[in-house]
C-alpha cells in the first residue's frame, strides 16, 4: 500500500533559490563543434597540442617538429577550432599536450628536465593560435594523464603572464584527484597558478579534499564509451551526476567525433561517428541528442541550484538558472545496465518508474509554463525517441508533476529557442574504394598538411614540395619526425601510417619511395597490417623494406623480428624507386622498378589488415604515386 501510494502520489522535490545557489556551470564539451541551438550545441572544445607521437588512435603533428621550426598550419585542430568558433563564437577552447617533440625533452623521455623549454613551447602554441587563426585559447593543461611537476606549472603560469596571456587559465592535472589535490592544498603558489582541478573518468564522484580547495572541479575527460544507446545512457547519467555527486561543473567527452578507422583502439567512442571520408557518410548518434538536453537550454555562466539531487526511486535531476529568471531542469532515469560507461566500474543501483512533483520556489514561483524536451531509450523494440519537443507543461501554483519511466531524459525549461534542427541525409555508407591512388599533387597551400585517409601511427607524414626537383616528384608525402618524441605511449622505433580497409587480404600496392638518410635509410610498404594505436610496436603484417645500404627484407612484423626473406636490392639514398608488393592467399612477391625482386614468400598470419607505408627509424623519407588495387 505504501508503494502504491508513493508511485501514485509521487515524491516531492523543491527547486528553490532562496537559500542561495550552487556552483557556476562551465559547460559540456568534447575533445578534439559547436552550434548555438543546433544539435549538440557544444560549449567547450578541447584539442590536443600535437606532439608528433602516438596518442591513442594516431599521431598529431607538432607546431615545432624541430627547435628552429614553427608552423601553425599543421594537422586538423586549427581548422576544427575555427569551424567551431564560426558556429559558436563563445565556445571555450582548451589545449592539452599528450606528447612533445624529442627536442623538448632534450633526449630524455620526460618534459620537465628543462621546464622553461616546455613552457615556452606550449605558450608558443597559444600565441600561434591567436596570431595565425585569431583563436583565443581559454585554458591549457599540463601533460595528459602523466606526471605533473610543481615547478613546471608555476613556470607555465609565469610564462603565460609574461607573454600577456593572463587570461589563459591552467587546468591540472588531467589525471586522478590525487596527488594534484593535496599538492595544491600544500603549496600556496601552486594554488594561485591552478584555476581548475580537472580529473578524468571520475565516476561522477569527487573527494572531500578537492571540495576543500575551493577550486572549480571539472571532469576534463570522460565518456569514451561505444556510441550506441547504452553510450547515450552513460552520457545522460554522468552529465547530471557529475554535478549531483561530484560538484563538477564541466564534463568533456573523449571524443568529439569518431573520425578514425573502427579497428583502431576505442572505435566509435565519440559523441557521433564520421569515419568514411571517401563516402561522406556520418551517423548522428544518441549522445549528440543527450548533450542537447543540457546545452541548448543553458550557457556557461549559468548557475546550478543547490536543490539538485537523486530521485527516491532512482535517477537524478539538476536545475540551472541564468539568475535573470530563466530555469532549466534536466532529469535522467537511466537504469544501471543501460548506462554503463567504459570506466570506472558502476556499482549496482535500482531505478523504477515513478511519479515526481517539482515545486518551484523563490524566483521561480511565478513560472507558469515550461517547454518540454524528451528522450526515451527503448532497448526492447525500436521505439527510442531522441530530443523530441513535447507540449509545454503548465505550472500550477508553482508545481508540476510528471510520470517518469526508466531510461528517460527530460528537459523542462523557460528557454524557448531549442530546436532539433534538420539536415539533409548524409551520403550512403560505402567501403574504402578497392582501387585507390594518390600522387600527393596538391596545388598552392593545401588546407590540411596530411594526405586523406592516411592515419599516422608513429611519425608524421606531411605534404612536401621539392623546390629544387624539376622532375616528376615535386609534390610528395614526407615523413618528417627525425627524433623519438617524448612519448605518451610506446611508439614504434619505426614510423608508420596506415590506410584502407582492415578486411583486405589479397592486394597489390605500389609506391615510389625516396630515402634521404644516406647509408642508414630504410623504407617499407606493407599489407595486412593488423594493429594501430598504443600497441603499434607489436604490429604484424607483410612488410617489404628496402634500405640505403643496398639490401631488402620481407618481414612479418613492423619491428623486423620475423624475417621472411632478404637479399640485395642495390638501393641507395637520394634515388627514387618504385616498390610493388603483391599478396594473394599464402604468397607474396615484390617488384623493384617493375622488375621482380623476390617472390613466393610464404605467409600465414595476419590474414587481413590495412595497407601501410613507413620508415625503418625516425628519419626523413618521401613517398609518391601511391596506389592500391584490392583484389579481395
Ligand atoms: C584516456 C586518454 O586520455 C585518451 O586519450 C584516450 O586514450 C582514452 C580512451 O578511453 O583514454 O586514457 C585512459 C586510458 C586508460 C584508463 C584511463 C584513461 N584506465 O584504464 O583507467
Amino acid at each position: 500500500i505504501f508503494l502504491y501510494i508513493s508511485v501514485c502520489l509521487g515524491v516531492d522535490y523543491d527547486l528553490d533559490d532562496r537559500t542561495g545557489l550552487g556552483r557556476s556551470f562551465d559547460g559540456i564539451g568534447a575533445l578534439s563543434g559547436g552550434g548555438p541551438k543546433f544539435g549538440a550545441s557544444l560549449q567547450i572544445l578541447k584539442v590536443e597540442i600535437g606532439g608528433d607521437a602516438q596518442t591513442t588512435d594516431g599521431t598529431e603533428p607538432s607546431h615545432m617538429h624541430y627547435e628552429d621550426d614553427e608552423n601553425y598550419f599543421r594537422g586538423y585542430e586549427w581548422w576544427l577550432m575555427r569551424e567551431a568558433k564560426k558556429r559558436n563564437p563563445n565556445i571555450t577552447l582548451i589545449g592539452l599536450p599528450w606528447a612533445f617533440p624529442g627536442w623538448v625533452g632534450n633526449g630524455e623521455n620526460w618534459p620537465y628536465s628543462f621546464p622553461d623549454i616546455t613552457a615556452s613551447y606550449v605558450v608558443s602554441w597559444i600565441l600561434g593560435a591567436k596570431q595565425y587563426h585569431d583563436l583565443d585559447i581559454d585554458y591549457v593543461g599540463i601533460w595528459n594523464e602523466r606526471h605533473f611537476n610543481n615547478k613546471y606549472i608555476k613556470l607555465l603560469r609565469y610564462t603565460l603572464d609574461k607573454r600577456g596571456l593572463e587570461r589563459v587559465k591552467i587546468i591540472a592535472s588531467d589525471n586522478l584527484w590525487e596527488p594534484i589535490t593535496s599538492v595544491v592544498i600544500a603549496d600556496k603558489e601552486l594554488q594561485d597558478a591552478v584555476e581548475i582541478l580537472g580529473v578524468h573518468y571520475p565516476g561522477t564522484n569527487t573527494v572531500p579534499k578537492a571540495l576543500k580547495t575551493g577550486k572549480k572541479l571539472w571532469s576534463s575527460e570522460d565518456y569514451s564509451t561505444f556510441n550506441d544507446n547504452v553510450g547515450g545512457g552513460c552520457w545522460a547519467r554522468i552529465l547530471n551526476q557529475n554535478y549531483v555527486n561530484g560538484k563538477m561543473t564541466a564534463t568533456i567527452s573523449w571524443n568529439l567525433v569518431s573520425s578514425y578507422y573502427d579497428d583502431l583502439p576505442f572505435g566509435r567512442d565519440g559523441l557521433m561517428t564520421a569515419n568514411e571520408p571517401w563516402s561522406g557518410n556520418y551517423v548522428v548518434e544518441s549522445p549528440i541528442w543527450i548533450t542537447a538536453h543540457t546545452t541548448q537550454f543553458t550557457e556557461p555562466g549559468w548557475v546550478y541550484l543547490q536543490t539538485v539531487g537523486h530521485f527516491t526511486h532512482g535517477g537524478s535531476y539538476v536545475a540551472l538558472t541564468d539568475e535573470r529568471g530563466n530555469l532549466t531542469i534536466i532529469t535522467e532515469t537511466m537504469t544501471h545496465d543501460h548506462s554503463v560507461c567504459i570506466r570506472p566500474p558502476l556499482p549496482p543501483y535500482n531505478v523504477t518508474a515513478q511519479n515526481v512533483t517539482f515545486h518551484l520556489k523563490g524566483t521561480f514561483a511565478s513560472v507558469s509554463e515550461l517547454q518540454v524536451w524528451h528522450s526515451k531509450f527503448d532497448f526492447k523494440t525500436n521505439k527510442t525517441v531522441l530530443f523530441q519537443n513535447l507540449r509545454p507543461i503548465k505550472v500550477i501554483e508553482g508545481s508540476f508533476s510528471i510520470e517518469l519511466d526508466v531510461d528517460e531524459v527530460y528537459t523542462f525549461t523557460t528557454v524557448r529557442n531549442g530546436q532539433r534542427g534538420s539536415y539533409p541525409d548524409p551520403p550512403s555508407s560505402a567501403p574504402f574504394p578497392k582501387s585507390y591512388k594518390d600522387d600527393f599533387d596538391v596545388s598552392g597551400n593545401p588546407y590540411f598538411s596530411e594526405a586523406p585517409n592516411f592515419a599516422d601511427q608513429t611519425g608524421v607524414f606531411e605534404y612536401f614540395t621539392n623546390l629544387t626537383d624539376p622532375g616528376p616528384h615535386v609534390s610528395t608525402l614526407r615523413q618528417v619526425v627525425t627524433q623519438r618524441p617524448v612519448t605518451w605511449v610506446a611508439d614504434a622505433d619505426q614510423t608508420i601510417s596506415v590506410i584502407g580497409d582492415y578486411k583486405w587480404h589479397d592486394l597489390m600496392v605500389s609506391c615510389d619511395i625516396y630515402m634521404e638518410a644516406v647509408h642508414t635509410g630504410g623504407v617499407f610498404i606493407a599489407v595486412r597490417v593488423d594493429k594501430g594505436g598504443g600497441v603499434i610496436r607489436s604490429t604484424r603484417g607483410i612488410f617489404f623494406w628496402v634500405y640505403a645500404d643496398g639490401t631488402y627484407k620481407v618481414t612479418n612484423d613492423l619491428s623486423g623480428m620475423t624475417v621472411l626473406a632478404e637479399g640485395l636490392s642495390g638501393t641507395r639514398a637520394r634515388v627514387w624507386y618504385k616498390l610493388t608488393l603483391t599478396v594473394k592467399g599464402n604468397y607474396a612477391s615484390a617488384d623493384l622498378n617493375g622488375y621482380p625482386l623476390w617472390k613466393n614468400a610464404v605467409l600465414w598470419e595476419p590474414r587481413h589488415g590495412w595497407v601501410a607505408i613507413g620508415t625503418s627509424s625516425f628519419e626523413l623519407a618521401q613517398f609518391d604515386n601511391f596506389a592500391i588495387e584490392a583484389l579481395a
